[in-house]
């Protein structure tokens, strides 16, 4: 074993001690990593320091073990094939607690546990839990290094796939260590994939385990997961922490960690505007964030594609940051006519694709990646794979996970420690009908109704049925780290901080409606420009809306479809706001407000009645 081990012989019941050989003297975590070891008995301990010749031993290893299997690389260098076990594909949120002290501070959108009970259950269970392994000590920090209060974590893990894919998605390793010195604060992140193994028993390729618990400890700001290898179960840095955990400290400290891309969009007149974006899970982060607008002269730069820190900065703007490194992206969808940038990110390598298919020449391919599929493929179920297959040849929630720097639009402020000044926030969902293509609201409590009203499909990004509407709030509903009510309050809260007038713009989009075939009324991706124009255009003043009961819309003639193929009859359709279908609205949004009882902001109810009354006046 090429690792630096700080244990040499393995026994089962010998705990190893942290301490020896450890690249820090940071007291608080080599007690913590040696409590661990204590509980999880590992047979090493193995502290990452995030160089190249690390990724590389990490990957042979892997490779070795038959989770990975390295890509051609006059296709795809330096990059990796994996295929999870068929049960653990995506984020389990029936699965996922919040483990506040009081029941009611979880709010009624989260499964809650009481502290004390979830870490008697979960001690349980991570006992030996790591035996026959090696654990990894991880330290990351969320945010560039350079920033004022840089937000530190340390993921301990008993997975080299989740290793290799911090290191992708964060800052991490031995840079971080330095910064955390000896007494800095770093949120401790345990996670195991609960396969122990006994002595000369053979390792699966994707060890997990069918009991999994994704928990959050808000208060004492702790994460702890097991039983799952797969993505936010396990990337621990990204949902669970720089959203679960990070939106309960952001309410504390008057920030919002939010589930959004950042894009920087320029105008032919070269004007720049920042654009903050929440989605739900696979409904168009990424590709809005990567966007190659179709009208001229417009261009779009990347910040992020689905995490959004935003604190005020002096001029009392809000300013977000991505606290991320790398993407993870939906596979499915992706390819050089939706979205070219994210292709030339991946491109370039340096990637682990999760659930993809394989081709004969050692590339990948997923449905989307190319018009036609090549003959022959390895499924991501393993098995061989053409055209006329009945499934699909990859996971609909396979995922491409790639560096940040490798996107070619990345925008240059990517790494400043101030973030950038957003100018529009826009909230979005996958709707076949209802919602128009864009609405403005019309003042900053509007548009926090629009939010905390947001309505989706589901998708294949969590376990379970696919399709059903469901209220996301700010597509965050997933992802609240405290009470869903106290946090429309905390949004409210904004005018409070601040001079409304210096709050982003908020405007709700939908690409996602189909006419009566079923087909997409709007063509999506790089058309998607358009979209942003006009918000841009309204903030400066420049383009025309009509007033619903909804909210603004474009006016006839405001939304520019200069070289569009669309008819007069379909714009019209996209953008139409139907007053019954809306009607068909209120008493849904009636029941959903009324779960949060007596933490709903009593504004909020204020803006359903006066939404009521405009639709009745309609
Ligand atoms: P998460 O990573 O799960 O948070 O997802 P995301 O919000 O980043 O979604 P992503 O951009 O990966 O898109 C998800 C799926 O929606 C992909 O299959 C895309 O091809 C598809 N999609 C994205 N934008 C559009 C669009 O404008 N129109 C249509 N029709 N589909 C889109
Ligand atoms: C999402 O589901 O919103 C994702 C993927 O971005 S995961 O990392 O699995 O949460
Ligand atoms: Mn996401």
């Amino acid at each position: 074993n090429p690792h630096t081990k700080t244990s040499e012989a393995p026994s089962p019941s010998a705990s190893v001690a942290a301490t020896t050989h450890a690249p820090t003297t940071h007291a608080k975590l080599l007690a913590w990593v040696d409590e661990v070891a204590e509980l999880c008995q590992p047979d090493s301990i193995y502290w990452c320091d995030g160089s190249d010749a690390e990724w590389a031993e990490l990957t042979n290893e892997l490779v070795a073990a038959g989770t990975l299997v390295r890509l051609n690389p006059a296709k795809k260098p330096n990059s990796f094939w994996a295929r999870t076990d068929p049960s653990d594909v995506a984020r389990v949120e029936e699965r996922t607690y919040i483990c506040s002290a009081k029941e009611k501070d979880a709010g009624p959108t989260n499964n809650w546990m009481a502290p004390d009970d979830m870490k008697r259950t979960m001690r349980e269970l991570y006992q030996g839990s790591m035996r026959g392994r090696t654990m990894y000590v991880v330290p990351f920090c969320m945010g560039p290094l350079d920033n004022e209060n840089p937000m530190f974590g340390v993921e301990i893990t008993d997975s080299a796939y989740v290793v290799a894919s911090m290191r992708i998605m964060t800052r991490m390793g031995q840079a971080v260590l330095d910064k955390l010195g000896t007494d800095k604060n770093f949120v401790p992140c345990l996670h195991s994939v609960g396969a122990p193994l006994n002595e000369g028993q053979k390792d699966k390729a994707w060890p997990c385990n069918e009991t999994k618990y994704i928990s959050h400890f808000p208060e004492t700001r702790e994460i702890w997961s097991y039983g799952s290898g797969y993505g936010g179960n396990s990337l621990l840095g990204k949902k669970c922490y720089s959203l679960r955990i990070a939106s309960a400290i952001a309410k504390d400290e008057g920030w919002l960690a939010e589930h959004m891309l950042i894009l920087k969009l320029t105008s032919p007149k070269q004007e720049t505007h920042y654009i903050a974006a929440a989605f739900p899970s696979a409904c168009g982060k990424t590709n809005l964030a990567m966007l190659e607008p179709t009208i001229p002269g417009w261009k779009v730069e990347t910040l992020g594609d689905d995490i959004a820190w935003m604190r005020f900065g002096e001029d009392g703007r809000l300013y977000a940051q991505n606290p991320e490194f790398g993407m993870f992206g939906v596979a499915p969808g992706t390819g050089w006519q939706t979205n070219p940038n994210a292709m030339r990110a991946i491109e370039q390598g340096n990637s682990l694709f999760t659930n993809v298919a394989l081709t004969d020449d050692g590339d990948v391919w997923w449905e989307g990646y190319s018009p036609k599929p090549p003959a022959h493929l390895t499924d991501w179920k393993g098995r061989d794979w053409t055209s006329e297959a009945k499934e699909v040849s990859s996971h609909p929630n396979s995922r491409f996970c790639t560096p940040l720097s490798q996107v070619p639009i990345l925008a240059n402020e990517f790494d400043s420690p101030q973030g950038v000044p957003i100018s529009a926030i826009f909230f979005g969902g996958r709707r076949a009908s209802t919602v128009p293509l864009i609405t403005e609201s019309r003042d900053w409590t509007h548009g926090v109704f629009m939010g905390a009203t947001l309505s989706s499909e589901t998708t294949a990004a969590a376990a379970g049925k696919v399709g059903v509407v469901r209220r996301d709030p700010m597509a965050m509903l997933p992802f609240l780290g405290y009470d869903g009510g106290d946090y429309f309050a905390h949004w409210l809260s904004m005018q409070q901080r601040t001079e409304p007038a210096k709050l982003p713009r908020i405007f709700y989009v939908n690409w996602f409606r189909r006419d009566d075939e079923g087909s997409f009324l709007w063509p999506g991706f790089g058309e998607n420009g358009r979209v942003l124009k006009w918000a841009i255009e309204r903030i400066e003043g420049r383009a025309e809306a009509t007033e619903t009961p909804i909210g603004n819309v474009p006016a006839q003639g405001a939304l520019d479809v200069t070289g569009l193929h669309l008819t007069a009859d379909e714009l019209e359709a996209a953008l139409a706001v139907d007053a019954e279908e809306w009607k068909d609205e209120i008493p849904m949004i009636a029941e959903w407000f009324g779960k949060f009882g007596s933490t709903l902001p009593a504004e909020l109810w204020t803006e359903l009645d006066a939404l009521k009354e405009r639709l009745n006046k309609n």
